[in-house]
């Protein structure tokens, strides 16, 4: 499959999974009929902050492919918020934000957050898959660096960071990847965890493997690393969807029926899915019906040719 049909996979899986999982977040779980139904109506499917900030890192990657001033593209971020507050942000960005405005960078201003900690939320691993489609992330050291600088303009917190490193390696390993059946996908999640900091991050996800290698279902497997918003859960669970599937729909449905974080879980099992096997078995009419589709390929056409 050509890069390009695996880099609108990435975009539209992350926005479909976020579209599909906003109505539920937050429910303990959620049925597949549940989903299905919700997916069968008609009618625009829109999409929520996850989607929104991933727009905002993909529009200035292309840019500033290095991310070389991080407080423009923190100040991009500030703005989409501004003019869209209502897409479901979390806390913590537009604290963020508002520091800012009063002087702060943008580093100085997440890194106050919660106490001085900075916040472990997975705000940062849910806009990050852009970054993976960059011919420059195939590196995963390249992958890394961007990851951790995309991150720090509102996140700092070490797990926000290694979520968000995750979520940028598997996309860019998947995207350069051939054939992609399940080995590849265990491949690419293995060197992932095997690169990443000794931390919360790092030992969730082997636990994750661990559950899908002695034959439990990912569902098991997303129940012992919690769905919540914490990064150190929801970016773990997210792999669990991921090694469980073998196309994107599938992977986002099963995302869903986790419950908690649902919207933000399918968004990031969607964009690692799309980067593994494309679009080909998602229905059409339901890609049409995603907010801002167009946008959202063009932007992923124009980034794997970065
Ligand atoms: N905000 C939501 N969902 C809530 C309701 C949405 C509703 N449907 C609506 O339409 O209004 N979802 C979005 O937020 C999540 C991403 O959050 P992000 O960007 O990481 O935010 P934040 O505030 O930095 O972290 C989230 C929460 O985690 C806790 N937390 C984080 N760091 C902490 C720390 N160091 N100590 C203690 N707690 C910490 C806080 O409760 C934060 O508010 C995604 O789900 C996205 O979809
Ligand atoms: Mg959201
Ligand atoms: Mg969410």
């Amino acid at each position: 499959m050509p890069r390009r049909e695996r880099a609108r996979g990435v975009l539209l899986g992350l926005a479909l999974g976020d579209a599909l999982g906003a109505p539920f977040e937050g429910r303990s779980r959620v049925a597949r009929g549940q989903v299905e139904a919700w997916r069968d109506a008609r009618g625009l499917m829109r999409w929520t902050d996850d989607t929104h900030m991933a727009l905002t890192l993909s529009r200035r990657l292309l840019v500033d492919p290095d991310l070389a001033d991080p407080d423009a593209l923190g100040a991009a971020f500030a703005r989409a918020y501004t003019n869209e507050p209502w897409r479901g942000y979390g806390s913590g960005p537009p604290q963020v934000f508002a520091l800012v405005e009063e002087g702060l960078g943008f580093e100085e201003a997440a890194g106050s957050l919660f106490g001085g900690s900075g916040s472990f939320g997975n705000g940062a691993a849910m806009r990050v898959a852009p970054v993976g489609l960059l011919s420059a992330a195939s590196d995963p050291v390249v992958a890394a660096r961007l990851a951790a600088i995309q991150a720090r303009v509102t996140h700092t917190h070490a797990d926000a960071v290694d979520g968000a490193t995750v979520i940028a390696q598997v996309v860019a390993g998947l995207t350069v990847t051939d054939r992609v059946g399940g080995d590849e996908v265990q491949q690419v999640v293995r060197a992932t965890t095997e690169r990443l900091p000794v931390g919360a991050v790092r030992e969730r996800l082997v636990e994750v493997m661990n559950v899908v290698a002695s034959g439990g279902v990912p569902q098991e497997a997303a129940a012992r690393c919690g769905t919540g918003v914490a990064a150190a859960a929801s970016v773990p669970a997210a792999v669990a969807a991921l090694l469980g599937g073998r196309d994107p729909l599938e992977v986002v449905t099963a995302a869903i029926g986790f419950g908690g974080d649902t919207d933000t879980i399918a968004a990031m099992a969607g964009a690692m899915a799309g980067a593994a096997w494309g679009l080909e078995r998602v229905p059409a009419g339901l890609l049409d019906r995603l907010e801002a589709r167009g946008e959202l390929e063009e932007l992923a056409v124009a980034l794997s040719s970065t």
